[in-house]
This record gives C-alpha cells, structure tokens and sequence, in this order.
C-alpha cells in the first residue's frame, strides 16, 4: 500500500493532485476467467474480494459499464441495519452486520463504519403493533433492537418534534443502538482495492450486451468495448439492469426497476447523531460528518432506468421532514439524485441459480441492498465457489417464485414500495 509523508501529501495538494499511484491496475481483460462478475457495485466488488480471499479463487474479472461503484453503491444514502422481521432475512443482514463491525480493519480501509443507531418510528397504534412484533422477533434472533415510547424517542432526538400536535404524532419507535451509516464510496474503493491486490482483474467502461449460452449453460459474456470474454462461472450483480440481463440469457425475473431518489442540505453544525426513519410519513433522515442532511424519499411509483425522480416524491418527503423537525424549514438543500432500484415481489433478494448451468444472478435488494453490501458479497463468493447456494442464501432463490416460499420484508423495508 502506498504511504505519504505529511511533505508528500503538502506535494500532491500543490502539483494539482497529478502523479498520484492508482490504488488498483487497469488491465485488459484475459480471454478466459474462472468467474466473470457483471457489475462493478459494492455487491460485485466485495464478492470478487471474497472469491479470492475465501476461496482462493483469484482469475476473476469484474466487468463494469461505467466506473467502480458508480451505480445504486454512489447514490444511497448509507443506512446499515439489520432489524428484519423473518429470520431467513434477519439471518441474512445479522451476518452483514457482523461482517461490517470488523470490515475497515478486515480491508485495512477506513470505511468511517458509525454505529450511531436507527429509529423507525412509528405514527399509529398498527404502526405501534408491528414494531413491538418485529421488536421481539429480532430479540429471538439475538439482535439488539428495543420498542422505545414517545418519551424514550425525545431522548434520543430532542430536536424531533414529539408533540401531539404533529399532524402524524410520534408514538414511538424501534431502537437497534448497533444500526448506522458508513462512507458508501469508501466500501467499493475498500473491496475494489483489496480484490485487485490479490489478483481481480476490474474491468471499467465496459458494457455486458450479451450472456453466452452453449448447450444450456453459460460460456462466458459479449461486451461491447471487448468483444468475447469466455467464464467458466457467471454471477451477475446488476441491480436495477438486472431484467435486462436475464432478458439477455432467456429469462424472466419477478423485478421492477423503479427510481429512487435522495438529497444533501447544506452543511449546518452537528445537530443530529442518530438516524431517524419514518415509513409512515415516507421520510428519512441523518446527517453526515461533513455536515450535510442527508434526506432519502419513497420509491417514484412507475417503472424506469433513469437516474433520476420526480418533483412531487421530493416535495412530499420534504414536507414529512419539515414537519418531523420543523427548525430543518430553513435549510437550504443543495443537491438531489436518483438510482434504479431492482424491486422483488416480496421485498426480499435474489441470490440464485438461474435455468441457465453456470449462471447466477444476486439482485431484487431494491430500496435496502447497501447494508448489506459484505453479507451479499460473502454468500454469493460461497454459491459462486460451490456451484450450489451458500445456507444463507438458500430462502433467496428465484424458484422462490414458482412454490409460492416467499419471505415478506415489506414491513422492514426502509422506504415504503
Ligand atoms: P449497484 O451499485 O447499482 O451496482 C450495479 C452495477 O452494475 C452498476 O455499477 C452498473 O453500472 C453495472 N451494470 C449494469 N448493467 C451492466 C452491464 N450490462 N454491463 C456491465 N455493468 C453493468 N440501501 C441501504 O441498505 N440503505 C440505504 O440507506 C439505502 N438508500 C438508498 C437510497 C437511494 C437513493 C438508492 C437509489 C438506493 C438506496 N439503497 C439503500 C439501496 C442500495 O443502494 C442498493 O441496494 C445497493 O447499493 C445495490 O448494490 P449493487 O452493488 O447490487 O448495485
Ligand atoms: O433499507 O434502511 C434501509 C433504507 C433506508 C433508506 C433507504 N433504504
């Protein structure tokens, strides 16, 4: 790993940041893999990292149509929890949980991890049920979770507006003190920079237009900068483009791409050391060690690839937070955006086989996949290895859809779709 003196950083601040040594290689692709990722998000990187350093499996490419973590990874805003109601999921995003509490020291990479807690509040009696009943399930699963009253949230948040004259009162909350945010760049450069070390080849600016199929199982990828790219195992990590690669290799998957959309204030001085979220009011927010707001919304509820949302969804979700921390009124925001997120049926993932040998995909994480961005990345490298799925990830396949063993997160999901 390259290091500065305090004089070498002085140096490249005043050489305009020229000369700098690039953190990972940028190699042309070799014509054969043992595992060809499609995606270069945080989910792809960190099941390329875990291929190598788990199973020792180190020729693998990760192929990205725009640059490393540029997708879903960029545009989120950063909230790692795992408080799921059912346990095939709690199990799932417990593991990345556990994952995330050693990760910075794991890729020797300050992923600025916050343990700063999360609260889902709630405005309604039914509200009020459904958090005590995930309350007690997630404490069945030995994770940290607590059903706070209007008293106990005003501790935690003085600044939240409490009172009975809200036009959504708050009654309470669930409390997971271990939830947080971390740096999302910082995940993919951390996994992007410790999978090329040992080997990964990461592949940019390279679009996937065609999954080759010979005799019913998969023989590697068509791109468009690099024509054939031969794989003897193909994960595809996609996220919102996930349709149009299973449309590629002949399937349909139960996905909507929907946007979803997020926005920064200004920076104000620090005011607010927890994460406050409110599906009820379709509202959520926190604020980065920069200083910003950090405001996320619900899903635009039609279909589309385009990143970005509509006026309407960011305006409603203003109101909510105007009206949760009515001294937020004059703030002034700064910046907005937008992602494609991959909807499932069922509020859950994808991490599967496909009716393609040799063809996984790992998609469907829609509103809530950054949290667990390590935890994916871990069981797909396992599935990826094996050829079969890793325990974890066994409830998630698609063929989930035809028995009819859905596993409904809806109620957990961080924005309501
Ligand atoms: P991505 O980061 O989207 O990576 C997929 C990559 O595949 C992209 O880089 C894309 O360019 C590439 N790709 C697509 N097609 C091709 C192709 N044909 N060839 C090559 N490459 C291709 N989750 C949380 O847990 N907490 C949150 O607070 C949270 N907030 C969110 C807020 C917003 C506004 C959005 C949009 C999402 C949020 N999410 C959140 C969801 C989370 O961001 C995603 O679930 C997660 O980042 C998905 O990661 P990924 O690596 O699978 O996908
Ligand atoms: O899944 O916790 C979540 C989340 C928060 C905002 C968007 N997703």
């Amino acid at each position: 790993m390259q290091k500065y003196s305090g004089f070498g950083l002085l140096k490249h601040a005043l050489t305009y940041h020229e000369n700098w040594q690039r953190v990972w290689r940028s190699p042309k692709p070799k014509k054969k893999y043992d595992v060809i990722i499609v995606g270069g998000g945080g989910h792809g990187l960190a099941t390329a990292y875990y291929l190598a350093k788990e199973h020792n499996i180190t020729n693998v490419a990760v192929i990205e149509k725009g640059y490393l973590g540029g997708g879903n990874t960029a545009r989120n805003t950063t909230i790692v929890r795992s408080n799921y109601l059912w346990d095939e999921s709690a199990w799932l995003y417990e593991h990345a949980m556990k994952l995330w509490e050693g990760l910075s020291q794991d890729l020797n990479y300050n992923l600025m991890f916050s343990q700063r807690g999360v609260l889902n509040l709630g405005h309604t009696l039914q509200d009020m049920r459904d958090i005590h009943r995930r309350v007690n399930a997630n404490r069945l699963n030995g994770i940290d979770s607590y059903a706070l009253d209007a008293q106990g949230v005003q501790e935690i948040v003085p600044i939240l507006d409490c009172s009975s004259n809200a036009r959504y009162p708050v009654l309470g909350a669930s409390w997971q003190p271990r939830a947080g945010v971390a740096r999302h760049d910082a995940v993919a450069w951390g996994f992007a920079r410790a999978a090329d070390a040992m080997g990964v080849d990461l592949i940019q600016q390279c679009e996937v237009s065609d999954i080759l199929i010979e005799d019913g199982a998969t023989v590697g990828v068509k791109t468009k900068q690099h024509g054939t790219i031969l794989g003897e195992r193909v994960g595809c990590v996609v996220a919102g483009n996930s349709g149009v690669l299973a449309e590629m290799a002949g399937f349909k998957l139960p996905i909507e791409s929907h946007p979803l959309q997020a926005l920064v204030s200004e920076p104000i001085r620090p005011i607010l050391d927890t994460v406050v979220m409110s599906n009820h009011v379709h509202g959520y927010i926190s604020q980065s060690d920069k200083g910003d707001l950090v405001i996320g919304a619900g899903i635009d509820g039609y279909n589309g690839y385009g990143q970005r949302g509509s006026y309407p969804t960011v305006e409603h979700t203003l109101q909510a937070i105007v009206e949760m921390f009515p001294m937020f009124s004059r703030v002034r925001m700064n910046r907005q955006w937008g992602g494609i997120v991959d909807t499932c049926p069922d509020a859950c993932p994808i991490i599967s086989d496909t009716p393609v040998e040799n063809l996984f995909f790992n998609c469907g994480w829609g509103t809530g996949g950054f949290k667990a961005t390590p935890g994916s990345g871990h069981v797909f490298a396992a599935t990826l290895a094996k050829g079969v799925a890793h325990d974890l990830a066994k409830p998630f396949s698609m063929f989930r859809f035809h028995n009819g063993a859905l596993v409904d997160e809806h109620g957990a999901a961080g924005v309501a779709h």
